[in-house]
């Protein structure tokens, strides 16, 4: 038969276990977001952060999601990050108002970002 005394030792050590799965468990959620950034379109293996460029262009607004937070752009080429001229639909920084452009304005817009993963971070009337 176990006594009170014996028992103590071992809830401690169940204890540390499940402290130590706990810790091993988010550790590992932590590595599969990084691997799951690594596997996106367009992401290469090397450092994000080095690669992050920004440009700006003009282009002509084809369509808006103010909820969603998204700009369509019918933009001219963009030499700084080798894109042709094409339409594309942008995710919009917290700071950009989408409520001052409508579809069918002329505008600029500079976009900052990496790989396919590019943000408008600002959108002005004119060309
Ligand atoms: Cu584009």
């Amino acid at each position: 038969m176990l006594s009170r005394s014996s028992l103590k030792p071992q809830r401690s050590f169940v204890a540390a276990a499940l402290l130590a799965g706990l810790i091993g468990f988010v550790g590992s959620i932590g590595h599969a977001q990084a691997q799951s950034m690594n596997s996106m379109p367009g992401m290469g293996k090397t450092d994000q952060k080095a690669e992050q460029k920004t440009a700006s262009s003009t282009g002509t607004v084809t369509a808006l999601n103010a909820a969603g937070k998204k700009i369509t752009l019918d933009h001219a080429p963009i030499a700084a990050v080798n894109w042709p001229a094409m339409k594309m639909e942008f995710p919009t920084a917290a700071s950009v108002d989408l409520s001052k452009v409508k579809v069918g304005d002329k505008v600029r817009f500079t976009v900052t970002g990496s790989g396919n993963n590019y943000t408008v971070q600002s959108v002005s009337p004119g060309q």
